[in-house]
């Protein structure tokens, strides 16, 4: 049985010309596609609306909780950047809208020694980042894709896009916020997979190699 981390190790790298102008947008490593892969674990999540919440948790004053229509009332930020997965394929110019999170975070009474947040997502997924790191003016959460609403294959109805980051850290079908005081790793980081995650360090691997089950790698698909 051979890891994601470990199969990935081993994947030859497909090299192909890029246009000198755009040369510095592509880490190392990374192949430039013009369709939008679908990568995930587990199912797409079905959702009743009336239900769904996003959770504040961990550091902050109070734990609070948003609905859908809360978040879609606050301004809205359309930001375009550039993607890319450690699977090695990037895509430039992505369009996304949504509330930034800088906006959201006065909003939710964090603890000033906050240094990390473990976002929380459906179908068992996790991942971390340093605070600072979704104070960026780029970082979003998502509810809509090149001027449509998200297909829910990817995300909907609300998922992060960190494009500075690989895009693991782009949890899909986000759920919750924890606030942290002290790091702690989320399911790829856990899995063989870098912790900060820079593509343009290709920071892909921990190092580290626990050993997942055969998953559907290869098995790509996208629209
Ligand atoms: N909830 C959840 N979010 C996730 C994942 C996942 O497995 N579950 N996979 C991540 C990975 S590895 C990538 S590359 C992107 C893919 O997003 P896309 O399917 O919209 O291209 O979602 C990220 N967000
Ligand atoms: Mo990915």
């Amino acid at each position: 049985m051979i890891s994601k981390a470990e199969r990935l190790k081993k994947a030859p790298v497909r090299h192909i010309e890029v246009a000198a102008e755009i040369a510095h947008r592509v880490p190392s490593g990374q192949a430039l596609t013009e369709r939008f892969p679908i990568l995930h674990e587990n199912e797409v999540p079905e959702y009743n609306m009336a239900e769904w919440t996003l959770t504040i948790s961990g550091a902050v004053e109070k734990e609070t909780v948003f609905s859908y229509e809360q978040l879609m009332a606050m301004p809205q930020t359309t930001q375009v950047s550039d993607i890319h997965c450690v699977t090695r394929w990037s895509k430039l110019d992505t369009k996304w809208e949504g509330v930034k999170f800088k906006d959201l975070l006065p909003l939710l009474g964090v603890k000033p020694e906050t240094k990390y947040v473990m976002i929380h997502a459906d179908q068992d997924y996790e991942t971390n980042l340093p605070l600072e790191d979704l104070l960026r003016e780029d970082v979003l959460l998502a509810h809509s894709y090149d001027g449509e609403q998200l297909t829910p294959k990817h995300g909907w109805p609300l998922r992060l896009v960190v494009p500075h980051l690989y895009f693991w850290k782009s949890a899909k079908w986000i759920r919750g916020f924890e606030f942290m005081t002290e790091d702690r790793p989320g399911f790829w980081e856990r899995n063989g997979f870098h912790n900060y995650a820079d593509p343009f360090e290709e920071q892909r691997f921990s190092g580290e190699d626990l050993g997942l089950p055969e998953d559907e790698w290869h098995k790509k698909e996208w629209d």
